[in-house]
């Protein structure tokens, strides 16, 4: 799949492009499927809201090794429509996945994530530059209600920011400096909602400004994520470096598989 000139420079100026429609409701259905049979893993590479809350995030489902492994997911990363779009944004034909994961954000139980900008700390996994795009994918309806995504347009161009850690939230994130995001509000708000319908995706900047509330409905709001890196721009080595599973350290660049992978079953070699 190929960008045109308008998506690129939206990309460019806004921070993020929308893709109406990316994955079909067959391929959704495929997806749903696989985080519902891993949700139930014990494994490290699930995170909970709380101790014995619901799972908020599963991560590293794209890797072989992981508790949470997905032919699935490795084919997802692979496909045509991610990767490549990936690697034009990024002017890179050498890419890699620093990590993967499902946000499962639970019917009234699914927590804010504050206002950040994962470069922010990404920075601090040796990543030397923000090299870096995520692919959002909707798998539930995503709504204001059920707490969709929030981006800032424009914010991209302000670079990085150095983040705090907040203590706020049940799990611990790094963010931006509550005067710093007031000020960013007034300078490109308002922030865009990023509703719309299972198979609908995004595709954002790792220094865009993003956001979500706490999930207020009855229903079960699902996204997943891809991040990018270039292999040039590999992470370095940290001192305490984070787990394989949020700071991936398999360098190698990923190739395409076919299209159609998803709905049979996926796989690498799909
Ligand atoms: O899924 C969400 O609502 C937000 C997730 C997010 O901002 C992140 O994972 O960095």
């Amino acid at each position: 799949m190929r960008l045109n000139e308008t998506q690129l420079e939206g990309y460019r100026r806004d921070g993020f492009l929308r893709l109406p429609g990316l994955f079909s409701a067959a391929e959704v259905a495929v997806l749903r499927a696989e985080i519902e049979r891993v949700a139930d893993i014990p494994c490290e590479e699930i995170r909970r809201e709380a101790e014995d809350g619901p799972p908020k995030a599963i991560m590293h489902m794209h890797a072989p090794e992981s508790g949470t492994a997905s032919p699935v997911l490795q084919s997802m990363v692979r496909l045509p429509r991610t990767l490549d779009v990936a690697k034009q944004l990024l002017g890179d034909d050498e890419l890699y996945v620093h990590h993967t994961k499902m946000n499962l954000k639970a019917a009234v139980d699914g927590s804010v994530w504050p206002w950040h900008q994962d470069y922010g700390y990404w920075r601090f996994d040796g990543i030397q530059a923000p090299d870096m795009t995520t692919v959002m994918v909707m798998i539930d309806p995503s709504t204001e209600l059920n707490g969709c995504l929030y981006l800032l347009p424009g914010s991209q161009a302000d670079g990085r920011h150095e983040p705090v850690f907040d203590r706020s939230t049940s799990y611990g994130i790094w963010t931006v400096p509550r005067e710093e995001m007031r000020d960013r509000l007034r300078r490109h708000g308002p922030p865009v909602a990023i509703t719309g319908a299972p198979g609908d995706a995004v595709v954002f900047d790792c220094n865009l400004m993003h956001a979500s509330a706490h999930n207020l409905s009855a229903e079960n709001r699902w996204q997943a994520y891809l991040c990018y890196n270039t292999c040039a721009n590999q992470a370095r080595t940290v001192d305490e470096p984070r787990p394989e599973w949020v700071r991936g350290t398999d360098f190698r660049p990923l190739t395409t598989v076919d299209d159609r992978s998803l709905l049979v079953g996926g796989g690498e070699a799909a």
